[in-house]
């Protein structure tokens, strides 16, 4: 009587925990992930790698950015942050300070003039 009790008790239990298996673990991670990370897209006046590897430095010290990625053809910088801690505003605002147009925010004027003269949007893409 306790076996037979007992059999069908045991193909749900392993009937359950297969089913479970390989959709829990693997879910989680992806979930957790996308709900910490977010992008901002800005359109820089970046003209070289110079600017390129001046962007994404300074961007890797701001609070929050978990990486910076700038496109020089297109001038566009993808950056991912977590949006507990920082803002797309506050991104913007230090690429600006790094000396660069985001978007249609102009550059800050002493940081734009610090760059080499190769780096001065004046310049086409190089
Ligand atoms: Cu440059």
């Amino acid at each position: 009587m306790k076996f037979l009790l007992a059999l069908p008790l045991f193909a749900l239990l392993s009937f359950s925990s297969n089913a479970q298996a390989p959709a829990t673990p693997a879910a989680q991670p992806k979930v957790a992930g996308s709900a910490t990370g977010a992008t901002a897209q800005f359109k820089t006046s970046a003209v070289c790698d110079m600017c390129k590897a001046r962007i994404e430095k300074s961007m890797a010290y701001e609070k929050g950015v978990q990486s910076a990625v700038l496109d020089v053809s297109t001038q566009m910088l993808t950056i991912m942050y977590k949006p507990d801690k920082t803002t797309p505003a506050a991104l913007r605002s230090a690429v600006q300070k790094t000396g660069y147009d985001a978007d249609d925010q102009l550059a800050e004027a002493r940081a734009y003039n610090r760059l080499p003269d190769c780096c001065k949007k004046t310049n086409k893409v190089h």
